[in-house]
């Protein structure tokens, strides 16, 4: 077992903050094993090794089917193929639970019942929504999003949800309000573990946007992922998806959702401010500080961890959606 050094305050060390870092590094391990190219082979993960932790990750992904919804057609379809189910599901950022590889295993504990969503701050109509009145007063629609992490690997991924602009029409935010603060589920109780449960962060996970942001049509909030209700690792039961950023933040497990005048801290953007912008937007262009976002590797053809790389697009494809709101 490794040892996970405690940090004495807010200035953590590069290696066990940075980049997403231990995790990542797995990655980069796999990757020389699998070599540069196109579908190399099928290197098991190694938490995934036994059969044991096989029916584990299938019995966590084999959840309810959502019934009723439909597909959006103007997201019906990416010109790369829909990420496994089951790679997707156990290749996971999710820190609360820690940075290693088993996180998908370590999410499990999330307790997703009874699961309260509280909208609150500038607007006209607050509420706390349990997850069957967003299910019932927000039609769900399916859509087939890029997906791509500021670690330049990317996925295609088919959520489930309904558009984070249907919220703002339900809540209606006051003139005042500016931006948007989104907290997720953190309970020291519940993730206390090795890995990222390090006292000195600041948990829990925040993210936010600008009200123009999220009144776009792009915004999303999905309950659930190929067809079926989201996966604890994914962050069941409700996610924030917002294809033209970096990864990062799309927060998950949200249980916070409050209206705001000026622009709130979040999670990255207060541990490593550098290397995570507040906007982190898909940008070719702007190299991160330690690597290039020109290219990232599309993973995900079948089970196995493999990948093509592609050439990284403006707003990751969705420039047409959403550059207006970023024109000077
Ligand atoms: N609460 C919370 N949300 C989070 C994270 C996290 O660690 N905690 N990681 C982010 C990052 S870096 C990525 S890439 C995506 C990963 O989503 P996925 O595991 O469903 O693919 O979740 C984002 N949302
Ligand atoms: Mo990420």
């Amino acid at each position: 077992m490794t040892f996970i050094r405690i940090p004495k305050s807010w200035e953590v060390s590069e290696n066990e903050i940075t980049s997403e870092t231990i995790y990542f590094n797995r990655r980069r391990f796999l990757k020389t094993l699998v070599g540069a190219g196109i579908g190399a082979s099928l290197i098991p993960l190694a938490g995934c090794q036994k059969s044991s932790s096989e029916a584990a990750l299938e019995a966590s992904l084999d959840l309810p089917k959502i019934s009723s919804f439909h597909t959006n057609p103007a997201f019906a379809k990416v010109d790369r193929p829909i990420c496994d189910r089951k790679l997707a599901g156990r290749y996971n950022n999710f820190y609360e639970y820690g940075s290693t590889k088993n996180i998908w295993l370590k999410a499990q504990k999330l307790p997703t019942e009874n699961w309260q969503v509280e909208v609150t701050g500038l607007v006209k109509n607050p509420r706390t929504y349990d997850l069957d009145d967003l299910k019932k007063t927000f039609p769900l629609e399916q859509r087939i999003y890029r997906f791509r992490c500021v670690e330049a690997w990317s996925m295609v991924l088919p959520w489930i949800g309904f558009p984070m602009k249907s919220l703002i029409e339900a809540v209606e935010p006051t003139s005042a309000a500016k931006f948007a603060r989104f907290t997720s589920f953190y309970d020291s109780d519940v993730t206390k573990g090795p890995g990222f449960h390090l006292g000195s962060l600041p948990w829990p996970y925040t993210e936010g946007l600008r009200i123009e942001e999220m009144a776009n049509e792009l915004a999303f909030f999905a309950v659930g992922i190929y067809g079926r209700e989201l996966p604890k690792q994914h962050g069941a039961p409700i996610r924030m998806v917002l294809p033209w950023k970096y990864g990062f933040k799309g927060a998950k497990s949200i249980v916070k959702i409050e209206f705001i005048d000026t622009q709130p801290a979040t999670f990255w953007n207060t541990v490593v401010p550098n290397e995570y912008d507040f906007e982190a937007n898909v940008n070719p262009t702007k190299p991160h500080p330690r690597w290039s976002q020109a290219t990232e590797k599309s993973i995900g053809k079948g089970p196995g961890l493999s990948w093509e790389l592609k050439e990284t697009l403006p707003y990751n494809g969705y420039g047409e959606y959403v550059a207006s709101l970023y024109r000077v």
